[in-house]
């Protein structure tokens, strides 16, 4: 089926509820010791590569939408945020209102029962879409030699990146990680984690997607070495423990 005809077949939420639930019961069958091989991995590195669980179909969805609000909406920034150690963003974005005004296939994959379980089941811990809007979903593109996202981490505890499209890994873009690491908004020490832990760097290509622990992962998307374009879509959500805790909000200055 190609995806124009896909993409008018989907006009109800239960459609990528269905195309996401089986694919994912399928791939997580194979997978001899769950727990072990996936939810321990995620908690020692922070990051879990999960490219494997999601169907075609369905990236193929995010990919056409995102484009099509990216053509329509992006704002370029070029801000630097105090409260990540004065770290550059220097990209353009797709803002959370108006994906949820204009988007369908985002929205819907960001509600889905049966994603939400299977990101929660890999966490250990039941997760809930995040109480304050703003941060649900975001369309980040970097576009122009030196575009970075630079190092930070998130309000909420669980990413999910979806990769839309990515230039090949000489041309940089690699996500960088250091796990285990705390956010302190008023002294956020970006420079000495930097300089005192290991990092990891991981490249991914079109089509990956993978899940970070992003409040307690410092990270980063290193600079394009040229003109390329690097897309991705974040989705991110709030323990259910959580739901009443008062976040702040300091790196709001790029989505707004
Ligand atoms: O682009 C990436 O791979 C990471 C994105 C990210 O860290 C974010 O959107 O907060
Ligand atoms: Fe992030």
């Amino acid at each position: 089926m190609s995806i124009s005809t896909l993409d008018k077949k989907i006009t109800e939420s239960s459609d990528v509820e269905t195309l996401l639930s089986e694919h994912i019961s399928r791939s997580v069958s194979k997978v001899s010791d769950p727990t072990y091989e996936l939810s321990h991995a995620l908690s020692r590195d922070g990051y879990l590569k999960i490219t494997e669980f999601i169907s075609e179909e369905v990236k193929e969805l995010i990919r056409s939408e995102a484009f099509t609000l990216l053509g329509k909406m992006a704002k370029r920034r070029d801000i630097s945020i105090p409260s990540t150690g004065y770290s550059p963003r220097s990209l353009s974005n797709v803002r959370q209102e108006d994906i949820a005004q204009h988007g369908v296939v985002i929205p819907s994959v960001y509600h889905s029962e049966s994603f939400m379980r299977f990101i929660g089941m890999l966490a250990c811990e039941e997760i809930i879409p995040n109480p304050w809007e703003y941060e649900k979903f975001i369309i980040n593109r970097l576009e122009r030699s030196g575009d970075t996202h630079g190092w930070h981490w998130g309000d909420y505890p669980y990413s999910v990146i979806w990769v839309l499209e990515a230039p090949s890994i000489d041309y940089g873009g690699l996500l960088q990680c250091i796990p285990h690491t705390y956010w302190n908004k008023e002294s956020p020490k970006v420079e000495e984690y930097i300089s005192k832990n290991p990092i990891r760097s991981y490249y991914h290509a079109s089509g990956d997607v993978y899940l970070l622990k992003s409040d307690t992962t410092l990270h980063r998307v290193t600079p394009l070495q040229k003109d390329a374009t690097r897309v991705i879509i974040n989705m991110a959500w709030e323990r259910a423990r959580d739901k009443d805790r008062k976040v702040t909000h300091e790196t709001f200055a790029f989505r707004d």
